[in-house]
């Protein structure tokens, strides 16, 4: 009788452990019916803090000073055995932000999505993101390390007081700062409160930003 017990016991474990495993996958999607895409389609600014206590991506940057939602948004479709599905929860951290010329870096985590696809397989990017160095050229959306989704590049620069991209603001970043201030010529990465000039106004963004570093 109590061999017959350990018996069920173990079938009942097996099963629950293959409906857990089960239960844990997530579906492989399929990039090429995906799509990405920003309610503005134009040069955007994101201010980035290595924290992540810069604005959020509702609150980037146009030349001239006013604010744009940059959001990013995703639309995921299924591959394999659920071809043409749209894919719900896909897990957040499998899908991320990158720089396409890595000139934009990021603390672990600050450049995943929102959250997991919901049931129309839909996320975005509406946070602030956590990193630092900064980027004057274009960025993608990469699902599991394939960024052929959108793969010419979103219009969204960015840049931090972390200037020199170690993921950390201190006096480094201010040398390199005070060298763009007191130049002649404009400098792209000091200009924190983004208007094409190094000012004031940079000098407040960078004391901001000074002592943080990753979460
Ligand atoms: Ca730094
Ligand atoms: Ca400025």
């Amino acid at each position: 009788m109590q061999k017959t017990m350990r018996l069920v016991s173990l079938t009942i474990t097996t099963v629950l452990l293959f409906c857990g495993l089960a239960q844990a996958q997530t579906g492989c999607p399929d990039l090429s019916m995906s799509s990405v895409w920003q309610d503005y389609e134009g040069p955007m600014v994101l201010l980035v803090f290595p924290d992540g206590s810069g604005p959020p991506m509702t609150e980037a940057t146009l030349a001239g000073g006013a604010i744009i939602d940059a959001t990013i948004y995703l639309t995921l479709y299924g591959g394999c055995d659920n071809y043409g599905v749209l894919l719900a929860d896909f897990p957040a951290e499998d899908m991320w932000i990158e720089s396409i010329d890595g000139s934009l870096v990021f603390c672990s985590g600050g450049n995943i999505a929102d959250g997991p696809t919901d049931q129309e397989g839909k996320t975005q990017w509406s946070r602030p993101l956590s990193g630092g160095g900064w980027d004057l050229g274009t960025c993608r959306v990469a699902v599991t390390g394939d960024s052929s989704i959108a793969a010419s590049g979103l219009l969204l620069q960015f840049n931090s007081p972390d200037l020199n991209g170690d993921l950390k603001v201190d006096l480094t970043d201010v040398t390199g700062f005070a060298e763009d201030f007191f130049s002649h010529t404009y400098n792209f990465r000091s200009d924190l409160a983004f208007d094409y000039v190094v000012n004031l106004s940079d000098i407040t963004v960078m004391r901001a930003g000074m002592g943080k570093s990753c979460p």
